[in-house]
């Protein structure tokens, strides 16, 4: 079957084509959050340097870093102020080519995080775009004519709404001008239809791949191309609401695949590493077309659906209760549909935008938090795609505690979202505190405390007596990686075995198919894979609560659980298998993988 795009659907299952970026395992930094090595309490490269064997030690391929370079830091590094220098609290270019030789030196690639959707509102390019219609970079970012009431008032170009609050739309005084901004207006986005914007990103990875870059994790790059009518949003969320959801517009638009084809040529040519992350799409096919193994554009996508899963009708701050199934729905629709089609997934519960996913996805309870570390990991861990692990979920790092007042978040989206809450309800305190949950429960920040690495003061993120830009989880003195790194039964150790088991049998677990086993069952995930003789049974129980499940084994997998063999396990003693009614007890959040070689038996 084919669909527009020359995308071909297979009715049937290709022998999935090899590649080393399938085989590899990711490890996201956060570089402020992850070592300061000079005691300014900001985490730094030449603290991302002395801690080089820890990712060697876990096992992981590539390291990807947020980004490192100049920037206001209005949104984290995600405004870029100069594509070609470094932050300077962060270090300088030459310690980023100590970074990638000590990286290279143990054999892991270095991922670097390329955000040219948007740039910094300090960009020279912005600045000089700004100044005047006339000028040669005008025509860099997006500038629209304002619209106007009835009283002549200017008012913005269409209804689209910022990510960070308000319309998306910013007047500039100038010239009377508005500019488009997805995200802050410091975050002014660029213009791709312009040739010279493309030739000038171009300029930059290759800048950095000569400099020894391995591949890059791309920000938002699905919003690169806009329907440049700018036509009004559909009214989808609260009505009295100005703003509203403009995605239909931006997110994978006409022209998105002919700039992934241009840069995709440049990463063949280094056999670079890519990654897009691809917000708002949710449909396979679409994603398709960028990740297909004959496209060249990307090699994977980060999409969506498993983390926008809770996300409730109020939007990422509110609440909503999903059952198993649909979770079961989303991994199977992305695991089987990239298979056949010679796609491929990358696989994360966690990173910087994310909470985490034990409080998240399981229980944070401490009965519970090493055997949902596990769980999780195992749950995840045995799919088909390219797995990432963000700072500290090898550690069962859980989300903030729930004393932090607002004072303590630094994130902007949670300062404006709470700026435009207080604004439109002033005197409701009941509605300032569960929204103050909410927050604590979904904020970014909740990715964002330092690493905990150690029981030293601030858990030795940095020196005793300096302050930490965001506070320390209070947790640190019982988590953090010292006791865990040793400790053969921490998550640490598990997600080892977890890393190790992905490369000496990756052709299950790296190419083998994915079946979803007992669908219905709304407390344990249970898939297989299996390649030729080779069949895995991998089963997770999200449930804390429901006690022991005797799980009545399907037929299809019976004989796995009977002759196989448990590769990996988060219970110390083996899985109870009561064989004459065929029969396992699973525990709470139980997790294992059974094996079995029919060619070996
Ligand atoms: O976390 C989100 C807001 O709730 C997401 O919508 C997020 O904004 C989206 O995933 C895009 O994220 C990326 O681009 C942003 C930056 O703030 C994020 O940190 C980055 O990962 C703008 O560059
Ligand atoms: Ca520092």
């Amino acid at each position: 079957m084919t669909t527009a795009d020359n995308i071909s659907i297979s009715p049937k299952t290709p022998v999935v084509k090899r590649a080393w970026w399938k085989e590899s395992s990711v490890y996201q930094i956060y570089p402020s959050s992850f070592q300061d090595s000079n005691g300014d309490g900001i985490g730094d490269i030449p603290g991302i340097i002395s801690r080089l064997d820890y990712f060697q030690n876990l096992g992981v391929d590539i390291v990807w870093l947020s980004p490192i370079l100049k920037s206001p830091q209005v949104d984290m590094g995600y405004d870029i102020s100069d594509y070609y220098d470094i932050h300077a609290p962060y270090g300088t270019r030459e310690d980023v080519d100590r970074l990638i030789e000590g990286l290279h030196e143990r054999g892991i690639k270095y991922v670097m995080d390329l955000v040219v959707n948007h740039t910094s509102d300090q960009h020279e390019w912005f600045k000089q775009s700004r100044s005047s219609t006339e000028n040669q970079y005008r025509n860099w970012y997006i500038w629209r004519k304002p619209k106007h009431d009835a009283e002549g008032n200017p008012e913005p170009p269409n209804n689209w709404k910022s990510y960070f609050g308000g319309s998306a739309w910013q007047l500039d005084p100038t010239t009377g001008e508005y500019y488009l901004h997805l995200f802050a207006r410091e975050q002014p986005d660029l213009n791709w239809e312009n040739p010279a914007v493309r030739a000038a990103v171009h300029d930059i990875i290759r800048h950095w791949l000569n400099r020894g870059v391995d591949g890059f994790r791309m920000d938002v790059i699905n919003f690169i191309s806009k329907h440049l009518d700018f036509p009004d949003a559909p009214i989808t969320e609260d009505s009295s609401q100005p703003w509203q959801d403009g995605s239909m517009y931006y997110a994978c638009g006409p022209r998105l695949h002919e700039f992934l084809g241009e840069i995709g040529l440049i990463l063949k040519e280094y056999d670079a590493f890519s990654v897009g992350e691809m917000p708002c799409v949710f449909d396979p096919v679409e994603i398709l077309k960028a990740v297909g193994f004959d496209r060249h554009e990307l090699n994977m996508v980060f999409q969506f659906e498993i983390v926008d899963i809770d996300h409730g009708p109020g939007g990422k701050f509110s609440r909503r209760k999903w059952p198993l199934s649909d979770l079961k729905s989303i991994v199977s629709k992305w695991q089987t549909f990239m298979h056949t089609n010679e796609g491929w997934n990358a696989l994360y519960l966690e990173n910087h935008d994310q909470p985490r996913s034990i409080s998240r996805f399981a229980s944070q309870n401490p009965e519970h938090r090493t055997t949902a570390g596990k769980m999780l990991a195992t749950f995840l861990g045995f799919q088909s795609g390219t797995l990432f692990i963000y700072q500290g979920q090898e550690l069962g790092m859980v989300n903030v505690p729930e004393t932090w007042a607002i004072d303590k978040f630094r994130d902007i989206e949670v300062l404006n979202y709470w700026k435009d809450l207080l604004d439109a309800h002033p005197n409701d305190p009941d509605l300032h505190n569960s929204t103050l949950s909410e927050i604590r429960f979904k904020s970014r920040d909740n990715a964002r405390t330092p690493m905990q690495w150690d029981s030293s003061p601030h858990a030795s993120f940095t020196s005793a007596d300096s302050t930490p830009w965001i506070s320390v989880n209070d947790d640190f003195k019982t988590w953090n990686a010292a006791s865990q790194v040793t400790n053969p039964d921490s998550i640490f150790a598990y997600w080892k075995q977890v890393l190790r088991l992905r490369k000496e049998k990756a052709d299950i677990f790296v190419y083998g198919d994915y079946t979803l086993i007992d669908g219905e069952n709304e407390n344990i995930f249970a898939y297989t894979r299996s390649f030729g003789s080779m069949t895995a049974l991998v089963i997770a129980n999200f449930s804390s609560s429901e006690g022991n499940i005797a799980w009545k084994v399907p037929d299809a997998v019976a004989e796995i659980l009977e002759s196989g063999r448990i590769l990996v396990a988060n219970y110390s003693d083996s899985p109870k298998v009561e064989a004459q009614d065929q029969r396992v007890i699973v525990r709470p959040l139980e997790a294992f993988v059974a094996f079995l070689d029919v060619s070996a038996v």
